[in-house]
């Protein structure tokens, strides 16, 4: 049996500080990273942290004014997830995703405008318009989805992590899935695959406490849903995910293994998201003082204060990537704005696959 790793694992044990202070961040991992990543593209995470942030602002606005139609779940407060779980990847790698996408696929490499565009329904959109929020899909960027149905995407990550090995890529898919889905059978059914066939795969449980209004202690037996597991014999670990660091190095660990040894790992990732479910959650099934609580050491600003308190940068500089970030964000809604929506002669085009018989 793989016992727990030991990387970055434990959610941090906070002292009460005041709002975003660098007490919250795990200084140590922090300096570690300083020497493993180098300054400037710890610079850059914090930056894409903060796109991510921006974003989906900008978006949640758009979608009240009516802009974006259907269904758009934010992904506020779970930043150091997506932007920890990528910076460990290659460019060769896969990513699979549910609905609560967009932070994903932005720290993927898919462009603020390309996704504003899709979540808008216009054809200049990731998937020209005709997925929407929930179906964010990049061939170039290996980007998979984007699903609907929970725990859909994890056989299909399964499959992409069994092609990738077949084929020798040594490439390695990483699955984001909630708390929520942990529990439908068939992500038991693939775990149990993964393990056996040995699966160069990472599933990231972003464990954000609620499934849509169900907190997490109401649904499932265990806390540590890593332990989940420990019935097929898997690697496992929980990782702060409020914790740039912690996320990066715990996630890393699972992306290493999968990478050198060909082996899947579950991870815990215990997050926080400061919205609703969705766009019309009016989020009641948790107090007041919970999420003031979470939003005082909110994971954006302790970066943000660690920088300025080790003086990587200075508060100016930090003021200026704000505002290139509101910037960028900005952009994609001109984008956005100003592209067409599909043709009606679009509405029978890419549903299915022009497929050859001679697979390789
Ligand atoms: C198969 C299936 N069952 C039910 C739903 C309805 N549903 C949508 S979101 C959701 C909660 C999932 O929560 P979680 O997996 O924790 O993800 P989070 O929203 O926290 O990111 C449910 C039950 C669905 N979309 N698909």
């Amino acid at each position: 049996m793989v016992e727990k790793s030991s990387a970055a694992e434990q959610p941090a044990k906070r002292k009460s500080a005041k709002n975003g202070s660098p007490e919250y961040l795990d200084k140590a991992l922090a300096k570690r990273a300083l020497k493993d990543l180098g300054e400037d593209r710890i610079v850059e995470m914090y930056e894409e942290m903060l796109v991510l942030r921006r974003f989906e602002e900008v978006a949640g606005r758009q979608y009240q004014m009516g802009k974006i139609k259907g269904f758009c779940h934010l992904y506020i407060g779970q930043e150091p997830v997506s932007v920890g779980a990528m910076a460990g990847l290659e460019d060769k790698d896969y990513a699979v995703s549910a609905y609560r996408a967009h932070g994903h696929a932005l720290s993927k490499g898919m462009t603020p405008r390309e996704v504003m565009a899709e979540l808008f329904g216009k054809e200049t959109g990731c998937s020209r318009g005709k997925g929407g929020s929930m179906h964010l899909f990049s061939v170039e960027k290996k980007f998979y989805g984007g699903w609907g149905l929970v725990g859909g995407q994890v056989p299909t990550a399964a499959g992409i992590a069994f092609a990738a090995k077949y084929r020798d890529e040594n490439a390695v898919t990483l699955c984001f899935l909630g708390d929520g889905a942990i529990h439908q059978g068939v992500v038991h059914e693939t775990f149990n695959m993964a393990q056996l066939w040995k699966l160069p795969i990472v599933f990231i449980v972003e464990n954000n406490k609620y499934a849509m209004g169900t907190e997490l202690s109401r649904a499932s037996s265990v806390h540590d849903l890593s332990e989940k597991a420990l019935a097929y014999g898997m690697a496992r670990a929980q990782v702060d995910g409020k914790d740039l660091f912690r996320s990066y190095y715990g996630i890393k660990d699972a992306i290493d293994r999968a990478r050198n040894e060909s082996l899947p790992t579950l991870l815990d990732v215990v997050t926080y998201r400061f919205r609703g479910h969705s766009m019309s959650d009016p989020a009641n099934y948790r107090t007041k003082e919970e999420l003031e609580a979470e939003m005082a050491a909110d994971p954006l600003i302790r970066v943000q204060q660690w920088l300025a308190s080790t003086q990587i940068r200075t508060p100016d500089q930090l003021n200026e990537m704000d505002a290139k970030a509101k910037d960028i964000a900005k952009d994609a809604v001109k984008f956005a704005d100003d592209s067409a929506f599909p043709d009606p002669s679009e509405l029978e085009t890419d549903i299915y696959v022009d497929w050859s018989w001679d697979i390789e």
